[in-house]
């Protein structure tokens, strides 16, 4: 096994939003040149709450075209659909075996989204961050590259592998969530002070990864600010921190570089640099988007073949946890 193992989920729900590429997406092309890198499409964790069947297939090309479209090559990363790889719910069972009912009755996210189901809190939604720990712990991965939002799961994603080792024996891979330096949690043009989400916030306040260049310019030319004039990160300057951020990680430069260049200037002329910067930025990946959404044989085709070399792996550590917990038949 390499040195470090990298593995990272993205659900195929919405439309994949500039939160998620920040946050997320960026770290898993970057990922591919660091070390051993397996991302997963997890549809499975999409269905914990009401899905259209038919969108959800769609939303998975989707995603599957996106990725692509960012930087991630198949030949360099394991790229594969959640539900391909039926050792995740199989070790999500036995992982929950040693979860403890308290921990996950803490988990926010599990919270927010209960009190958004209008007919049905399932207990799929509350069993997500078992099967997350899952997926991640089935590769035994060393590193898990995800947003702020994600800090909650990943320490009980810990916990249950530290749990699952001191009952079992030294089985598991404890492994480290990556947080990027800046743009950890891109907020939401319109109401600055909420994570720019899929479910969460004004359509306007969300800037799609695959949207038209007027309409990023419009989103950003219209995000909501502060009453002052300076272009510096604050407490009390959400709306524009989160602007700073978002044009620090586009040009690839220091915050404090960005607030340098923009001291004295107004935020008239500073939404206009980041709007275009943005739409350099995103351009290139819709364009490619255009070109492999069409093809879902070649799509799916990348899929089974990532979830071929994702099961192999898999299988492995279920057959270790298996026998650990004295699940079937003893190996010989
Ligand atoms: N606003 C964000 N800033 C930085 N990172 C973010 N992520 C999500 N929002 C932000 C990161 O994106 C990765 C993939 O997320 P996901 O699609 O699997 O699910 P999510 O976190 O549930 O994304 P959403 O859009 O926010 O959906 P809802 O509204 O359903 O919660 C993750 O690594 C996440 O941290």
């Amino acid at each position: 096994m390499a040195e470090r193992r990298i593995f990272s989920g993205i659900q195929p729900t919405g439309r994949k939003h500039l939160g998620n590429y920040i946050g997320a997406i960026r770290q898993y092309v970057e990922g591919q040149n660091r070390g051993e890198a397996i991302y997963c499409i997890v549809d499975l964790h999409a269905i914990t709450v009401p899905q259209d069947p038919a969108e959800l297939r769609e939303r998975l090309h989707d995603t599957a075209a996106i990725l692509i479209a960012a930087g991630l090559d198949p030949e360099r990363c394991i790229l594969f659909r959640q539900s391909d790889v039926v050792e995740h719910t199989e070790l999500c069972w036995l992982l929950g075996t040693v979860t403890a009912w308290g921990d996950l009755n803490r988990m926010h996210q599990f919270k927010e989204k209960a009190e958004q189901q209008r007919e049905l809190v399932s207990a799929g939604l509350f069993f997500y961050p078992v099967l997350q720990a899952a997926d991640v712990l089935a590769y035994r991965a060393t590193e898990v590259p995800v947003g702020d939002d994600q800090r909650q799961h990943i320490e009980l994603m810990r916990d249950i592998a530290e749990r699952f080792n001191a009952r079992f024996g030294e089985l598991l891979v404890v492994p480290e969530g990556r947080y990027p330096e800046v743009g950890a949690r891109i907020m939401n043009l319109q109401d600055p002070e909420t994570r720019m989400s899929t479910t969460y916030g004004s359509e306007q306040g969300t800037v799609y990864i695959v949207e038209e260049d007027d309409a990023v310019r419009a989103k950003v030319r219209s995000a909501v600010t502060d009453s002052g004039t300076e272009v510096r990160r604050g407490p009390d300057k959400a709306g524009i921190t989160n602007l700073i951020e978002i044009l620090s990680v586009v040009r690839g430069v220091a915050p404090e570089e960005v607030e340098r260049e923009f001291d004295g200037s107004g935020y008239g002329d500073f939404k206009s640099a980041v709007a275009d910067a943005l739409v350099q930025y995103l351009a290139p990946v819709r364009e490619r988007y255009a070109g492999l959404r069409g093809d879902e044989a070649a799509l799916e085709a990348t899929l089974a073949a990532g979830a071929e070399k994702a099961r192999v792996i898999a299988a492995e550590t279920l057959a270790d946890v298996r026998d650990a917990v004295g699940i079937g038949p003893a190996r010989a």
